[in-house]
């Protein structure tokens, strides 16, 4: 069976691991989201091609979801020691190592997607994993801060502001222009399901969608689209999803989630167990629903979803 999943970070590469799990035989393409990329200290950083790569590879830090296991920061405190900054984005010694392996490759001319797939020969992922584009595309958040309104990139607004003040908008700058890499558009149409794991709507899903192509590739396949909400009980399980939602005009729920990617492109959607009761708003869009445990609290749990995705799937083939 060969699987398409459209892919942020941590949501992202902690449902690929259960599915990797309950389905080891089936042929998995992961499109990655890059509009979280960005430059700092002349490297370039994709923390959710990154996140996947890690975390299907055996690498990641487990408690935090991103970065490297057993980090140093030695690097960093060097480069702090000169006055270079930015000092609020943790890059690690062994994280280094993989931003200036991509920005050596990509200054030899080489794309992203093959950089990509290089950096995927030491870590074997178990799955394909594409950049969503070979083109560059920045996700900057408009906020307002002391009076005066600005946009700052994606990174900032999390990781600087902690997302602490309203998102008022959140734009893919460069997404309009940005071609689907190779291998996106042929893994799609090849595809025999299409997975959304639960990765935030806006800024990991929403910002792959944003790619013109992607969008119309998976409504013209013609397979189930199925989609687990990351949204449990009214608020995110983790991050930023309910702030950058508001941005966008979708509340924080489980059924809105849903029908905002809508019926034109999701078949199915499955909603955690507390949220039961949305399943039939979900159904009256014209999306069919299940209530199932979505917590990853192990990669079991994990897999389990998959299961009762892959399953959902097969009911609306
Ligand atoms: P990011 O790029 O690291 O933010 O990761 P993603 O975009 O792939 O996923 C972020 C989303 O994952 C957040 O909106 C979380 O609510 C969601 N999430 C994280 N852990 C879980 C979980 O255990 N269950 C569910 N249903 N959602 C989760
Ligand atoms: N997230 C943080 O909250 N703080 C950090 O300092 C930080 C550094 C970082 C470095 C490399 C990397 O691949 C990811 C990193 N992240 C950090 C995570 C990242 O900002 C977010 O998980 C996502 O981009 C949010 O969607
Ligand atoms: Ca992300």
């Amino acid at each position: 069976m060969r699987i398409v999943v459209l892919a942020g970070g941590i949501g992202g590469a902690r449902f690929l691991r259960g599915l990797k799990k309950a389905a080891p035989d089936a042929d998995v393409t992961v499109i990655g989201n890059t509009g979280d990329d960005i430059h700092l200290f002349g490297l370039k950083v994709c923390p959710d091609l990154d996140t996947v790569m890690y975390t299907l590879g055996g690498g990641i830090n487990e408690e935090q979801g991103w970065g490297r296991a057993e980090e140093t920061f030695h690097l960093k405190e060097e480069l702090a020691a000169y006055g270079v900054g930015p000092e609020w984005f943790g890059l690690g010694d062994r994280d280094f190592a993989t931003h200036i392996v991509r920005t050596q490759m990509l200054g030899a001319g080489y794309p992203l997607s093959a950089v990509t797939e290089a950096l995927c020969d030491r870590w074997q992922p178990g799955v394909k994993l594409i950049p969503m584009t070979d083109d560059r595309v920045e996700t900057h958040v408009a906020v307002e801060v002391d009076g005066e309104r600005k946009a700052v990139h994606f990174q900032e607004y999390w990781v600087r502001l902690r997302a602490s003040v309203p998102a008022e908008a959140v734009v893919p700058v460069g997404a309009e222009q940005a071609k689907p890499a190779p291998g996106v558009l042929e893994a799609i149409a090849a595809a025999d399901v299409v997975l959304f794991p639960p990765s935030n709507p806006v800024v990991s899903v929403g910002t792959i969608l944003a790619v013109p192509g992607i969008r119309e590739a998976i409504a013209e396949a013609g397979v189930p689209v199925v989609g687990l909400s990351p949204i449990v009980g009214d608020a995110p399980v983790r991050g930023m999803a309910d702030k950058v939602l508001a941005a966008v005009g979708v509340e924080s729920t489980a059924a809105a989630v849903a029908e905002h990617y809508g019926s034109g492109l999701l078949d199915g959607w499955l909603v955690d167990t507390v949220d039961a009761s949305v399943v039939e708003r979900v159904e009256a869009a014209g999306i069919q629903c299940r209530a199932v445990p979505l917590m990853m609290t192990d990669v079991d749990a994990a897999a389990q979803m998959a299961r009762e995705a892959l399953a959902l799937a097969e009911e609306v083939r």
